[in-house]
């Protein structure tokens, strides 16, 4: 949901009262944070000594070979399998509970069958099991790369933890992508092992995962190891001999107390590749670092959720989006947090599913998503309002801009009209929160709707077309210094790193949203700036959707917009050309969505389908798809003065008209 300039509360506040101990006015905020950004190297690194390292840096940041590439905390050694358990098994911590993860299977009550407690140690002497398999019986080592393709369950942070422990990076591939999304990125890591499950639950019915593997498979010839996890415990999984085994008997003759010594890393050694959506072209393999990400993650775990020992933490996210990695995995464990984990449908078996999560388990902070809080709102009140939340002390949520109108019905639902709330930008590429409300470092007042300032150490602004910054306008959402949890690079394709991100202002990392700085300095992030959209939260390559619907024999050509949607933000609509022979139909068009289910996965379906007879397109034939986007919004073209045949629009025009009135929708 776009939100317009016009329609921006700027002169909102909201003071929380009863956070009095780190409440700050914007001016002692912005005093502050100019400090923290004059010497970053000495403010990142009074951050970073907080961590154990094996071996401390020589120079907290280093251009290699040249800026945008960089080093931070060069010449330190560390692990983020040690940071995250070991240190934490080495004291109180040990019998502490890590997860508390919660299946989706409810018995005739309504209450979950299946909740599994694992502590620190727990965690810790799983790892060191997998870990050691890995090592002896799969032959990993350091710098070898694995994909990893799992639910919701806590194997899922234990092979990634594992990984971390040997120096192997790991690629995480969101479970609900399909076979063609998962080959691409096994191939282009070049994995030689991926581990998977026999499938999980969501919404009362089971996915099946291990077939998605083996189609992957034929396309992706890296593939040595299959390791499967049964979480179902369904009988006819096909096992290909010799190169499918179940974990329980990889694990099965490896000591409850094997212990594998925790590789000393690099600072810059390569934690995990994460695929994420772009302009053009196939998903980029982003690359974080250990030594710089882990030093974001420990500072906005404190600054942004203000994280105690005795919290119980929830963050809804899946881990196969980078939420999940920063702020369910390795965030929190860093802490020694107590972190709450689901599998399944947030309303499954009703929509209270959630709230009572957070009734059973007294979650204290909560990292929530605007989706779901517009979905839980479409239910009705009588859901939410049956159930103590009392226990919510803290909340904040991410992935899109949050309509001041969710913001207000989850803050008075959940937050009592009381606690701080905030909406925290950042991205795949960034690692970490880069701009938010930090309740933990100094609160100030909260605006429904806006993201809040920079956090402290990052240099971020709003520009226009020249790079130079604006207020009270739309503009760029520019970081014009490094900061830790930056990438290191696209996974094989630095060039393309430096291209996306740091040349349309030269030297600066260019992130891709449009925003406004308003008169306070408050950041709002409105939406993107590119070809990139966010479908509940998740974001997609319209491009991507457009590759999958040309792929079928039917098409011709695809143009695929985000249009705004009440509930899910943003979701796709497919303008398509046929190829000769073929006659629009609804069966056609039902076929091309399921196609586009299959090629990359369910999320990015299309909500429409509108059959035309050729695309708006400039004259040297590139697709004008802002203006596609504006006969879909019902909005005036504006510069349509490259439009090559406008006729076009038109057509384009008339048939979404005809398609809207067959659905009655808006
Ligand atoms: C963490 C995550 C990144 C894109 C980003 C922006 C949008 C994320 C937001 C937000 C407004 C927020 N975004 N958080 N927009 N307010 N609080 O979502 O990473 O999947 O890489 O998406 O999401 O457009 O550029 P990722």
């Amino acid at each position: 949901m776009s939100i317009e300039e016009k329609d921006l509360p700027f002169d909102e506040k909201i003071i929380i009262n009863k956070w009095s101990h780190k409440n700050m006015t914007i001016e002692d905020y912005k005093k502050l944070h100019e400090k923290t950004i004059a010497n970053i190297e000495e403010f990142w690194s009074s951050i970073a000594k907080e961590l154990d390292w094996f071996k401390p840096w020589d120079k907290p940041l280093v251009a290699d070979p040249q800026p945008p590439f960089y080093k931070w905390f060069a010449g330190g050694k560390l692990n983020a399998s040690y940071l995250t358990l070991d240190k934490h098994v080495a004291s109180w911590r040990k019998n502490k509970v890590a997860y508390i993860w919660e299946g989706e299977p409810v018995d005739s009550k309504g209450n979950p069958t299946e909740v599994r407690r694992l502590t620190y140690y727990d965690l810790y002497r799983e790892v060191n099991r997998l870990a050691y398999a890995m090592k002896t019986k799969l032959g990993l080592r350091k710098g070898d790369t694995i994909t990893i393709y799992m639910p919701m369950i806590p194997e899922l942070p234990i092979v990634m933890l594992a990984a971390a422990r040997l120096g192997v990076i790991f690629s995480v591939v969101f479970s609900g992508f399909s076979a063609t999304a998962l080959a691409d990125r096994i191939n282009d890591a070049k994995s030689r092992v991926i581990f998977t499950a026999d499938g999980f639950w969501r919404r009362g019915k089971q996915v099946r995962l291990k077939e998605v593997v083996d189609e992957a498979i034929k396309s992706a010839p890296s593939i040595e190891k299959v390791v499967v996890y049964r979480r179902l415990g369904i009988n006819d999984v096909p096992m290909t001999q010799g190169r499918d085994q179940w974990w329980s008997d990889l694990l099965s003759d490896v000591p409850v107390n094997a212990y594998i010594e925790p590789e000393h890393v690099e600072s810059e050694h390569p934690l995990y590749i994460l695929y994420t959506s772009g302009t053009t072209g196939k998903p980029k393999g982003i690359v974080h670092d250990t030594g710089g990400y882990l030093t974001e993650l420990h500072a906005t775990m404190k600054w942004v959720f203000d994280i105690k020992d005795d919290d119980v933490y929830w963050c809804v996210a899946d881990i196969g989006w980078v939420t999940g990695h920063s702020y369910i995995v390795f965030g929190p464990l860093l802490e020694g947090a107590t972190i709450v984990m689901y599998e399944g449908a947030p309303d499954y078996p009703a929509p209270d599913r959630w709230w009572q999560i957070i009734e059973r388990y007294g979650v204290n902070v909560y990292y929530t998503t605007p989706t779901a809080i517009r979905t839980f709102m479409k239910f009705g009140d009588e859901w939410i309002s049956k159930h103590d939340l009392s226990t919510v002390r803290l909340m904040h949520s991410v992935g899109e801009p949050i309509n001041p109108e969710a913001w207000r019905w989850a803050w008075k639902w959940i937050g009592r009209n009381e606690i701080p709330f905030g909406s925290t930008w950042w991205m795949t590429e960034t690692g970490g929160i880069l701009v938010s409300h930090v309740p933990g470092w100094g609160l100030i007042p909260l605006k429904p709707g806006t993201n809040g300032m920079p956090i402290p150490g990052v240099d971020a602004d709003v520009v226009d077309d020249e790079g130079k910054s604006i207020q009270g306008k739309r503009g760029y959402l520019i970081i014009k210094k490094p900061w830790p949890g930056m990438p290191l690079t696209i996974w094989g394709d630095p060039s393309r790193f430096v291209n996306v991100y740091f040349s349309k202002f030269p030297g600066v990392f260019y992130a891709g949203d449009w925003a406004i700085k308003d008169d306070d300095g408050y950041i709002w992030v409105l939406g993107r700036a590119d070809e990139v959209i966010k479908v509940a939260g998740h974001r997609l390559g319209t491009y991507e959707i457009e590759s999958a619907l040309i792929s079928h024999k039917a098409v011709a050509e695809a143009a695929v917009v985000g249009v705004p949607d009440q509930v899910k933000g943003e979701v796709p609509v497919a303008f398509v050309v046929l190829r000769s022979g073929n006659a629009p139909s609804d069966e056609l068009r039902k076929e091309l969505r399921v196609w586009v289910r299959q090629v990359v996965g369910p999320i990015a379906e299309p909500s429409n389908i509108i059959f035309v007879s050729k695309l708006p397109k400039t004259r040297s034939g590139k697709i004008m798809r802002r203006l596609v986007r504006q006969v879909v919004m019902n909005q005036p073209l504006g510069d349509a003065t490259t439009l090559e045949d406008e006729t076009s629009i038109d057509e384009a025009k008339k048939a979404y008209d005809e398609l809207r009135k067959e659905i009655g929708s808006t």
